[in-house]
């Protein structure tokens, strides 16, 4: 397993190189890990809105996937970390609102606006493009015991946690479809006492080939959001 992070770590990172992005993830170190606790003082009081919102890592592709759902790029992107420093929302279907929050680790902390937007979401879609830090499960760990104690309660008004994995094009462009498989396999199982398999969408918001940015894959994390719509 270690061996296996490793080499994908390695082909994600000459990856983004030949993409021309020296930019790489900080290391996350134990304040970070200590800030992603925060999660767990997450209070449901009120009733969940029409609101999703997509929390993760930053560089994970939170701006690029909130495009790729709204068909239109409104959200700022970029291959810099920290292109998103505060909460932002538009209007998406059947009077939902779509809202994309700065990314999390790398040293940043999480904010009362994010927190806030997290207590009023119905729909909460964590996004990363690999396998989750122990920072970002404690953080799913959270939601999802949360939103179980919320949902136990109150089942005219449940809250959902999906996982979004991002980025395919990346894997296969650097990886072996054996390869594929296993780190999807893993992903699963990180989080699998959390999410349901059912609630996990696999897609490419902004994929890239040979200089050339490509229509997004975002079937799946649609027909998923679509289906917890009400
Ligand atoms: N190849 C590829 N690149 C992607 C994909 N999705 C996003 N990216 C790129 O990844 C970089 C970061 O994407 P963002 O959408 O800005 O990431 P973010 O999670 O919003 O980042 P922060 O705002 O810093 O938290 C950008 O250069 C995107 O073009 C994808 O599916 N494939
Ligand atoms: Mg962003």
């Amino acid at each position: 397993m270690i061996e296996w992070i490793i080499a994908a770590s390695v082909s994600y990172v000459v990856y983004r190189a030949l993409r021309g992005e020296t930019k790489t993830n900080s290391p996350i170190n134990n304040e970070t890990v200590t800030e992603s606790f925060k999660f767990i003082n997450l209070q449901y009081v009120n009733p969940p809105q029409n609101k999703i919102v997509l929390l993760g890592k930053t560089g994970a592709g939170k701006s690029s996937t909130c495009n790729a759902l709204l068909g239109k790029n409104v959200f700022q992107t970029n291959v810099l970390h920290g292109a998103t420093d505060v909460v932002f929302s538009v209007k998406y279907k059947n009077t939902y609102e779509l809202y994309d929050t700065p990314g999390l680790l790398d040293g940043k902390i999480l904010t009362e606006s994010v927190l806030n937007t997290i207590q009023q979401s119905r729909i909460v879609v964590y996004v990363t493009d690999r396998q989750l830090y122990r920072p970002e499960l404690a953080i799913v760990k959270a939601l999802s015991s949360k939103q179980k104690a919320w949902n136990a309660k109150h089942s005219n008004s449940s809250r959902h946690l999906l996982l979004y994995v991002n980025q395919k094009d990346v894997w296969e462009q650097t990886m072996a479809k054996s390869e594929i498989e296993s780190h999807s396999t893993a992903i699963l199982k990180q989080v699998s006492e959390w999410i349901d398999p059912k609630d996990v969408a696999f897609g490419a918001s902004a994929p890239y080939k040979k200089g050339k940015v490509l229509q997004p894959e975002i079937e799946a994390l649609e027909k998923l959001i679509t289906k917890y719509l009400v």
